[in-house]
């Protein structure tokens, strides 16, 4: 018997706006309109100037770390502007501020948490999002269960997952879109490409050409992007947002970008990027090809830029007095914001690691014995 084909899988690659700032007036229809495309560009200003405030707040020892999220900006804020602001669920990893200020995080929470603060991250209930990830791949998982959820209860939420390049190598973020797409859960997967985890390049990560066919094997759409392409990134996730919705499972988005800076402020790129990559980059930036694309269209000129930098610099200053105005962290922080009712076994962590309790009988400072302890 002859072979035949089991299956056979193709993955689009969408680019609307080039680099050079010219539009494919045909794919762009029905996307963004003008006053969002300078909306948004006004977003990656402030985003930028909030990236490198924090950075520099962390070189005078006021931040533990920070992860720049320089070069991302389109990535972020097209799949944000994609979603139903409020409605839909943000679920992050450590880079989408734009994102996550786009659906309304209070900026200095971002400070707060990378100054130590467990605070910062103690999403208001207002926002629709999920804390920061820092455990990579581990909220793919928890996107698919708020996913799940919203399905269960006949909510016609969606919720857009983000994760790097490097977080596809993780068990976590293939479980997630295995359950995913069998739960036809509501939710987009969308994998930041932005070329290096850490200090790990693409082709050490994976053997497949791109992070989208991998929606191939888990019975999805999958499509790649450029993710500096601000319109193809949007029309992406909100199609992809759009069909979920409607009851049709995930997607996969890989958007490819450059991470522009290190890795964080605790690494050093030059020790193994190769030379000429960051400069090659550079010139992809997405906000230049944002501003090229409002200038051609005269919505921007070098006056609008210098306000619209000038009022970035002032909110972000604002921003960094009202992180020094909050009140001291602290330590049980890290045990309240996690659970509804702190659980009997992280009551007695959180009681026993006190450094007054520390040596002592527990039964003496008021613990009962686990039962563990008490067979002993
Ligand atoms: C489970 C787990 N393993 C390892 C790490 C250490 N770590 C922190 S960031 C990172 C690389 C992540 O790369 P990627 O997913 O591409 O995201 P990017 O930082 O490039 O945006 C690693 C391995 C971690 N935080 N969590
Ligand atoms: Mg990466």
């Amino acid at each position: 018997m002859p072979l035949t084909t089991a299956y056979q899988g193709e993955i689009p690659y969408l680019q609307i706006l080039d680099p050079d700032g010219n539009l494919d007036e045909s794919l762009a229809k029905g996307t963004l309109s003008d006053a969002d495309v300078k909306h948004l560009y006004e977003h990656m200003i402030l985003n930028r100037e909030y990236d490198d405030s924090a950075f520099r707040l962390q070189r005078s020892g006021r931040l533990g770390t920070f992860p720049q999220c320089k070069g991302h900006e389109a990535a972020a804020l097209g799949a944000a502007r994609a979603m139903r602001k409020g409605h839909d669920y943000l679920v992050p990893y450590y880079r989408e501020n734009p994102a996550s200020f786009y659906h309304g995080l209070p900026m200095h929470y971002i400070l707060m948490f990378w100054g130590g603060d467990e605070r910062g991250n103690a999403i208001p209930r207002n926002i629709s999002m999920s804390p920061l990830t820092i455990a990579i791949g581990t909220q793919g998982l928890h996107g698919v269960g708020h996913a799940w959820a919203f399905k269960y209860r006949k909510e016609d939420r969606v919720v857009v997952a983000f994760f790097g390049d490097g977080a596809t190598s993780t068990g976590d973020i293939h479980e997630a879109m295995n359950w995913g797409s069998v739960l036809k859960a509501p939710i987009v997967f969308s994998c930041i490409n932005n070329a290096w985890a850490i200090s790990v390049p693409q082709d050490k990560q994976t053997g497949a050409e791109t992070f989208a066919q991998k929606a191939i094997a888990y019975g999805m759409p999958g499509i790649r992007v450029d993710g500096n392409d601000i319109f193809a990134v949007y029309k992406a996730h909100r199609d992809a947002i759009e069909n979920a919705r409607k009851g049709n499972g995930p997607t996969l988005v890989e958007s490819v970008t450059y991470r522009i800076a290190d890795h964080t402020t605790a690494d050093d790129a030059r020790r193994y990027r190769p030379a000429g990559e960051l400069e090659a980059a550079q010139k992809l930036d997405p906000m230049i090809r944002t501003r090229k694309y409002l200038e051609t269209r005269k919505l921007w000129n070098d006056e609008l830029e210098k306000k619209t930098w000038e009022k970035a610099k002032a909110t972000v200053a604002d921003v960094i007095a009202q992180a020094d105005k909050v009140s001291p962290p602290d330590s049980d922080d890290i045990f309240n914001h996690t659970f509804e009712e702190l659980p009997p076994d992280l009551i007695r962590q959180r009681d026993l690691r006190h450094t007054h309790s520390i040596g002592l009988n527990p039964e003496e400072i008021g613990l009962k014995p686990q039962p563990e302890e008490a067979a002993h």
